[in-house]
């Protein structure tokens, strides 16, 4: 008789903004595409379960897929994103050679905080490129075996193949051949977008500041989720545009973000973290 199994594990979906994430998770949990671009804002989570049938047995996986923007400077949100993930796509976009070449410092992040977990490398937006060849992704990994796919969100090929491998991989344990971070660590520089730790006595782009502003909301509401729901709707009723920010408009969201929150937060702690914000916002350049 077969063994039957239950699992609940987290994926995150990471890489450079506008290659596709949101696409590809959207195609995978709703079968839909669409056109327009949105950058996420910060993180966004849906679930899926799958079956994976090893041998003899079988087990109902269900994924909580993160989505996770891919902005640079919203690194803290990402780093954060990161932990407690058990396995994880790396996309890139196939029409933008560029984002071929940033394999390594996303994975370096990821593996910072959540260790060598298993991950599948997208190439995708193959519907734009239909000649291009797959040997010019596996080239970059094949130092670390990690399986890759090109797809299209856009069309579906390969998308539903990719979750299925990666959830595979989850029930199955798997590793990479070697060790990985210690030779990440040695390879990938700093301004391959991994950032040093913020030194208070400089100028603060308005992207940083953001950044920082959504992570120490996600910790102040203990709930990454919901924080990120409430950002999402107060950025929006304060008509800020976090990818097109300016100064007068994250005064304004961050005093809907502090009302927001008066309801769960005690009124002195919340004072403080307004007071943090507004130095925050002064020390943009
Ligand atoms: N032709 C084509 N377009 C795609 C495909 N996947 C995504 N797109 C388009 O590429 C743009 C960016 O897609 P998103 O899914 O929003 O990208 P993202 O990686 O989530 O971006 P961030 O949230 O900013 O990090 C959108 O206009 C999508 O419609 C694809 O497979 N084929
Ligand atoms: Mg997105």
């Amino acid at each position: 008789m077969s063994e039957v199994k239950e699992m609940i594990k987290k994926i995150c979906v990471i890489g450079e903004a506008a290659v596709g994430k949101t696409s590809l998770i959207r195609r995978f949990v709703l079968d839909k595409f669409d056109d327009r671009y949105f950058s996420t804002i910060g993180t966004k989570t849906s679930a899926k379960e799958l079956q994976v049938e090893l041998g003899d047995e079988v087990t109902y996986l269900k994924l909580q897929i993160w989505d996770i923007l891919g902005l640079r400077s919203f690194s803290k949100i990402q780093k954060n994103a990161y932990k407690g993930a058990h396995g994880a796509f790396i996309v890139m976009d196939i029409t933008r050679k560029g984002t071929l070449r940033t394999l390594d410092s996303w994975l370096l992040a990821l593996y910072k905080v959540a260790g060598e977990i298993p991950v599948v490398i997208i190439g995708n937006k193959i519907d734009l490129n239909p000649e291009f060849q797959k040997s010019e992704l596996v080239n970059i990994v094949t130092d670390y075996g990690f399986p890759c796919y090109l797809t299209s969100a856009k069309t579906g090929e390969n998308v539903s193949k990719s979750f299925n491998k990666l959830g595979r991989m989850i029930v199955k344990s798997w590793k990479p051949f070697t060790k990985v971070l210690p030779k990440l660590e040695k390879s990938v520089s700093p301004e391959q977008g991994i950032e040093p730790e913020l030194a208070l006595d400089r100028k603060l782009s308005i992207f940083e500041v953001e950044d920082i502003i959504m992570a120490r909301y996600c910790d102040l509401l203990e709930d990454t989720d919901f924080a990120m729901a409430i950002i999402r709707n107060q950025f929006k009723r304060a008509e800020f545009n976090f990818m097109y920010p300016n100064v007068v408009g994250l005064r304004k969201a961050v005093g809907y973000l502090i009302d927001a929150a008066s309801t769960s937060i005690e009124a002195p702690r919340l004072e403080k973290e307004r007071k943090v914000y507004t130095n925050l916002i002064k020390m943009i350049e």
